[in-house]
């Protein structure tokens, strides 16, 4: 494992800190609960001036395979797995065996589990059908949250999909029986207004009862391996980031996702979005004692070679962020071109693993 903070370093670091939230015995042993020690990793990666590289479904499929033993386009380059592997439980809530792109839920949990036994951390996203429309995410053509309130066989459905997912996070363990804690990111990009939870098709209001709906959730079926992250989409103000915030009870991780659009044209205006608000998110998480994280961001293609050395590093070398996530490499006969990391013999294959050997970026053996 390259340049990684051991578990116990964090955990000190937790100790030296003190928490609110933690239980002391009579014979002064400190326990922690999962969510609190991978709080204290984050951190301590942070302080030391490092941040997890991460990649969505990084061993699931790359851009001319699937599911093939030890597979993922991130370690042919660099020989190593992405330091974060992202997930998502779209499908889970309809008790479906595999995600919405295919990955078999029995596998996600074995390669959490593979990916935390590496000393990688693991962060979970949601892309659940609409419960009203019965459509997909995208399906904006019904507001479930408008109308929460007034049905209840809806608020019904919506609460039984998130102790499904309750339940699939709080049943990930290691090898000694341990919960896995993971970075759970629920209700998205919500400031946009394409998914059936944002903008336009609930008010904060609305939104701020979700987030307080499905921390009851957990919170009642037990569930404490759980680091919560809010990730409003691009182009906000402080006002804006904060008009939908759930409150610091909730949320452990000030994100952002800002994407790379219109290729070396769109470099500017992506400098200048990533730089205004990872910087006005970063001194706000400083404030109240959260961590800060580029939760999702990407070049479709990496179509600029020295995208990951000259674009990317230099924006995030300069926040205090714990990782920066891009997303999926999708298999190219499925959907051409989708992809956010190189693949070997891609023409910034050899950048990205420059960036890699940034002692700065952290990846898992
Ligand atoms: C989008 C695309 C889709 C995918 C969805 C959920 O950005 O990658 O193809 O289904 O994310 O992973």
């Amino acid at each position: 494992m390259k340049k990684i903070i051991t578990t116990l370093s964090a955990v000190l670091l937790l100790i030296s800190c003190g928490n609110k939230n933690k239980n002391t015995s009579e014979t002064e042993n400190v326990s922690t609960t999962p969510a609190q020690q991978l709080i204290a990793q984050l951190d301590s990666v942070v302080n030391a001036g490092q941040f997890y590289f991460g990649h969505h479904d990084d061993p699931a499929y790359g851009h001319d395979w699937k599911y093939v033993e030890g597979g993922s386009d991130v370690k042919s380059i660099t020989g190593e797995y992405p330091g974060l592997m992202s997930w998502d439980l779209g499908m889970i809530e309809l008790d479906s065996s595999k995600n919405l792109d295919g990955v078999p839920f029995a596998f996600m949990a074995d390669e959490i589990i593979a990916q935390d036994a590496r000393g990688g951390i693991n962060a979970i996203s949601w892309h659940l059908r609409n419960p009203l429309s019965g459509g997909d995410s995208w399906d904006v053509s019904a507001s479930p949250l408008k109308e929460l309130d007034n049905n209840k066989a809806l608020a019904d459905t919506l609460d039984s999909w998130i102790g499904k997912t309750a339940v699939f996070i709080s049943g990930l363990k290691d090898k000694e029986g341990n919960k896995i804690p993971v970075i759970f990111r629920p209700w998205h990009e919500n400031t946009g207004t394409w998914f059936w939870w944002g903008a336009g098709n609930s008010t904060p209001e609305q939104y701020i009862d979700l987030w307080k709906r499905t921390r009851k959730i957990f919170d009642e079926k037990g569930v404490d391996n759980v680091v919560w992250a809010y990730s409003p989409d691009k182009g906000l103000t402080p006002e804006d980031y904060f008009t939908t915030y759930p409150g610091d009870e909730y949320v452990d991780i000030f994100g952002s996702d800002i994407y790379h659009f219109g290729n070396a044209a769109g470099t500017e205006e992506y400098r200048q979005r990533v730089k205004n608000q990872l910087t006005f998110v970063a001194e706000e998480a400083k404030k109240r004692g959260k961590i800060t994280a580029f939760t999702e961001t990407g070049l479709e293609g990496v179509t600029i070679d020295d995208w990951y050395t000259q674009v990317l590093l230099p924006l995030v070398e300069e926040q205090p962020i714990a990782y920066v996530c891009v997303w999926r490499n999708a298999v190219d006969s499925e959907k051409p071109g989708h992809y956010y990391a190189p693949y070997p013999g891609h023409k910034a294959a050899a950048d990205f693993k420059k960036f890699h050997d940034n002692p700065k970026t952290i990846f898992v053996k």
